[in-house]
């Protein structure tokens, strides 16, 4: 008899007996939690997924999170999880409800023996309960591995209302599919805003209904010459829809009136010249702009953001604005003075880079600080909000360091350290707390061509991100941060997620 044949019975009975045994009892206070909780309490002991798990909810408005929060379980353990609507609490099983008490993005967790409570200040406080419950348990479940989540309370909100990303899809163009994957990266942080730059110099992105030529011609090719792609109008309400059932709110963008070459090269009309200019597939940036004198413009204006306007259940609309080098100041600033009142005629706010605060703000705008810092006081000056992405910090096109590739090092490298360890409400002298709407870390595509390099360049930095949005600054620091970070790596490596092994985390993995 061979050796392996004579040992394969102990081999059987070392496998059922690893199957069995517990998880080792990790308990809920150290689990590597991003973005940090506010309070995380641990108890003795630990709740059990198995197939009879049940996720109720209180109320039909929480339906959708009860569905998603068992669709993933049920990723997780490979078992069927059920939902059911159910007024009063139950004594077992996972229970969502809403406490009208709370804020809304705030939630509890109590993990019971045999009952799971998430009550969230509203749906959306449920939703990052979840998520957060889910980060307690495995991507997937091993062959036969015990699911447990080990019994504790968690009591959390966020430190800002505005927690997003952007992603660029003009230079290159990425599909509705993408997207949609890029969006679950948001959730899983509790991220909650995804801005979309629709349009620049090498493509215009979005279908719109009453100038086709936009996307016809505009959006026929991207950086490198290849060719380049669009959202229908009903791609963009799958979109929308696909972000709010994670609690993401969409912000589009419609660059103007610089980096404008693909709508002027689609319609003659819209240069002061009027002739239309070849479509542009280079990185260079400042040399379009469209021309802020002539009134159909504005009629072009009027009518995108009409179209985008209407399909976008969101507060904001962000004008761009950025890099208008070639636009005469004062043309600039009239431009932008009447772009605002349009946005604000079709119902939404401003949102727009630094520079728009060289016009006469609307209330209610929000700038975008990305690199002027006397534009952005200038802002707050005129009684607008900030919103944090200096480039510095939080672009994450930059490289890493010297080696990585793709990228774009115009703002410096920003290693993954570099990328967490700031404060948005100390980073610049003069904007405070209280002007603070939130933090957004922007994705431009110039050098990022495919899913590959895009997760590449995204992680592991957006859960810094994440957390830097999410967690009081008093509750957070990169010594602690990198050892959870560390204990992410297998998890990303899970869900399938190319991600910059960088040197600086001690990285776990099974
Ligand atoms: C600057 S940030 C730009 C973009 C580029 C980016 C590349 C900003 C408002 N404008 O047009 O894509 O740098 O990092």
């Amino acid at each position: 008899m061979n050796l392996s044949k004579r040992l394969f019975p102990y081999l059987t009975i070392l496998t059922f007996l690893a199957a069995c045994s517990p998880q080792p009892a990790t308990d809920l206070a150290s689990t590597a939690f991003i973005p940090k909780p506010n309070t995380v309490v641990s108890d003795d002991g630990a709740f059990k997924l198995s197939s009879s798990t049940v996720v109720y909810y209180n109320t039909n408005e929480l339906e959708a999170e009860a569905t998603y929060l068992a669709g993933k379980l049920g990723e997780v353990s490979g078992m069927d999880i059920s939902t059911r609507p159910q007024e009063t609490l139950m004594s077992e099983g996972i229970y969502l409800e809403t406490d009208e008490d709370m804020e809304s993005e705030a939630y509890a967790m109590v993990i019971g023996k045999k009952l799971i409570t998430i009550t969230g200040g509203s749906p959306a406080g449920c939703f990052y309960g979840a998520q957060t419950l889910l980060q307690a348990l495995p991507v997937k479940a091993g062959e036969g591995e015990r699911l447990l989540i080990p019994k504790g309370e968690v009591l959390d909100k966020p430190e800002y209302a505005y927690r997003g990303a952007m992603l660029d899809v003009a230079r290159h163009f990425f599909e509705v599919a993408d997207v949609k994957r890029f969006i679950d990266f948001l959730a899983a942080y509790k991220m909650n805003a995804l801005h979309l730059h629709l349009s620049d110099d090498q493509g215009w992105r979005i279908e719109i209904k009453s100038w086709p030529k936009l996307t016809e011609t505009g959006g026929s090719k991207e950086v490198g010459g290849t060719d380049g792609g669009f959202f229908t109008q009903e791609d963009y309400k799958d979109i929308v829809a696909y972000a709010a059932e994670r609690h993401i709110t969409i912000v589009p963008e419609i660059d103007m009136p610089g980096h404008t070459n693909a709508a002027l090269a689609s319609y003659a009309e819209l240069n002061c010249d009027g002739k239309a200019p070849e479509l542009y597939t280079g990185i260079e940036v400042g040399f379009s702009t469209l021309c802020t004198d002539k009134e159909v413009t504005y009629e072009f204006v009027d009518d995108v953001v009409g179209e985008v306007a209407a399909l976008t259940p969101g507060p904001w609309f962000h004008i761009g604005g950025d890099e208008s080098h070639v636009t005469e100041h004062d043309d600039y600033v009239y431009f932008v003075n009447r772009v605002q009142d349009i946005v604000t005629r079709h119902g939404k706010k401003v949102i727009g880079w630094d520079e728009i605060a060289n016009a006469k703000l609307v209330d209610g705008s929000t700038v975008q600080f990305w690199a002027d810092i006397e534009n952005t006081v200038m802002g707050l000056q005129q009684g607008a909000q900030v919103l944090m992405s200096p480039a510095a910090r939080a672009y994450m096109d930059m490289k890493y360091d010297s080696t990585t590739t793709p990228g774009l090092d115009w703002a410096g490298y920003i290693e993954v350290g570099h990328g967490y360890d700031w404060d948005p409400a100390t980073y610049v002298d003069g904007i405070d707390r209280d002007n603070i709407l939130g933090i957004e870390a922007p994705l431009w595509t110039e050098t990022i061509t495919n899913m590959e390099e895009l997760e590449y360049m995204v992680f592991p930095r957006l859960p810094g991100y994440a957390e830097i949005g999410w967690t009081a600054p008093g509750n957070r620091s990169w010594k602690d941060y990198k050892n959870r970070l560390a204990m992410h790596g297998q998890r990303l490596k899970d869900k399938n997620i190319n991600f910059y092994k960088s040197p600086e985390i001690p990285w776990k993995e099974n």
